[in-house]
């Protein structure tokens, strides 16, 4: 019997544990800190071996192949073992692959990911498909293909993901666009990062969709590298040449399959990055085949994605927007441009690399005030603070948001939108949305 060992029994190592079990293999998980209790009862319910506090090199470096969390990094000890004696790696999602046939609509980028595989999957739902939502989104694509088979799959990829895919075929590869992000996950090579994102395109065939932003550079400066197989639908804001998605005189257009249009000012999403993000989904679900009025609909009714550009709640005339989900530079770049009101804004947190300086003019344009929320705020001080805006240094949310709320006049906005991964002060993004959120609501 085949040995599969699963690095990291998270989310998607432990998904990929029950699967490899359904499929008749060897399965043992390893993880370096203690597991979450709903991870520990999924692998017993399933009578799958565990390790937690630890990798015990004797029950990993016997595996005949490795499935590796996307949260641990090539670098780690175990991992660089494992290579060193050829152990083949690779992510769930590619393991997921193998046992399935369902149609894959895989959304990546560096921003707009989450909103865009949400609103594929509203979509999709709304059409009556059966569809499951799976992915750096937060659920286990192996765990799905194992007990809850779906005919179609929404899944939203991370470079950490597409890293180790190797024969992984998306049916629909949707890139969104590639900005500097996790350079630190990188050796600090933005081509390499780049490179990761392409990987979507890889094994794709004619019958296959590879829908693209036509504006983005970095982007176009990749195309004439790949022998692209599938069908290529570019989008783009305005009609470019080659573009089948655009925005023309106040219409929301698609030309393929069946040309598609509606009102802009209809689409439920606002804000330029959202245009793009409509447009893809447009498109995944045109191809897709679902009806005119139900893409119609769901483009106009679609609630929006927590953390992403969610309106808190006025306070004092203040309105305070949670963008939590916002990073990278890219996100916070787009986030401030759809800024309407003078802004305070939120950032920082753990820097990946960040180069500031794609914000300054939009913090010089749109900003009043400066908070710095991290444990370490330097950077942030010497890449700020010659604008000659308020600023305030905070090492906690209670903190930010008094700080906030005494900074800010009636008629402004707070803005979090961090630029930075959470991990220095929070357990993750949500919950550094959920902490600013409460205590926005109780000021
Ligand atoms: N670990 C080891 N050995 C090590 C290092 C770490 O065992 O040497 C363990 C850790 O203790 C941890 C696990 O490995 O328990 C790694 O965790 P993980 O974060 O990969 O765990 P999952 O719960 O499987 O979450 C992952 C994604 N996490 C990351 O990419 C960091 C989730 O994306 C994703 O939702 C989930 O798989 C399902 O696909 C989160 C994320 O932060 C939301 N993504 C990044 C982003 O969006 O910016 C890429």
């Amino acid at each position: 019997m085949k040995r599969i060992v699963i690095l990291g029994a998270g989310e998607s190592g432990a998904g990929a544990a029950v699967l490899a079990k359904k499929e008749g293999f060897d399965v043992f998980v390893s993880d370096t800190s203690m597991i979450k209790d709903r991870y520990k009862q999924l692998l017993d319910a399933h009578h799958i071996a565990w390790e937690e506090g630890r990798h015990t090199e004797a029950l990993i470096l016997n595996a005949d192949e490795v499935i590796k969390s996307p949260g641990i990094p090539k670098e780690a000890p175990m991992v660089q073992k494992l290579l060193a004696q050829g152990t083949h790696i690779v992510s769930e999602i590619e393991f997921a692959g193998r046992y399935t046939h369902s149609k894959m609509v895989c959304i990546t980028g560096s921003n707009g990911k989450t909103t865009t595989t949400s609103l594929i999957y509203h979509i999709f739902k709304a059409a009556g498909y059966d569809a499951g939502l799976a992915g750096n989104i937060g659920k286990s694509l192996a765990l799905q293909v194992a007990e809850e088979p779906h005919e179609y799959y929404i899944i939203e990829l991370s470079s950490f993901q597409l890293d180790d895919m190797y024969d992984f075929r998306a049916n629909i590869a949707i890139l969104l666009n590639i900005t500097p992000d996790h350079l630190d996950r990188y050796d600090f090579e933005f081509q390499k990062y780049v490179d990761a994102k392409m990987r979507i395109i890889r094994n794709q065939t004619p019958e296959d969709s590879f829908i693209y932003w036509n504006d983005d550079p970095v982007i176009k400066r990749q195309l004439d590298k790949y022998d692209i197989k599938a069908v290529q639908c570019p989008f783009s804001e305005l009609k470019e040449k080659g573009s089948i998605g655009y925005i023309e005189e106040g219409q929301y257009k698609l030309e393929y399959p069946t040309p598609f249009n509606m009102e802009q000012e209809e689409l439920s999403l606002t804000g330029k990055h959202n245009i793009y993000n409509s447009l893809a989904a447009g498109l995944a679900s045109n191809i897709s085949g679902i009806k005119k009025e139900t893409i119609r609909r769901s483009l106009s009714d679609f609630p929006g994605v927590e953390h992403r550009l969610e309106k808190v709640c006025k306070v004092a005339g203040v309105q305070y927007i949670n963008d939590s989900k916002a990073t990278n530079v890219d996100a916070c770049w787009y986030a401030l441009e759809s800024m309407r009101t003078p802004t305070i804004l939120i950032l920082g947190g753990k820097d990946k690399g960040n180069d500031y300086s794609a914000i300054r003019d939009l913090v010089k344009q749109k900003c009043v005030g400066l908070v710095y929320l991290g444990a370490d705020n330097t950077k942030l001080h010497n890449s700020f603070d010659d604008l000659g805006l308020p600023v305030r240094d905070v090492h906690s949310m209670k903190d930010c948001v008094q700080a906030c709320y005494e900074m800010a006049r009636p008629g402004q906005t707070v803005l979090l939108s961090p630029c930075c991964a959470s991990f220095d002060l929070f357990r993750n993004m949500e919950d550094r949305g959920e902490q600013f959120k409460n205590l926005v609501r109780n000021l």
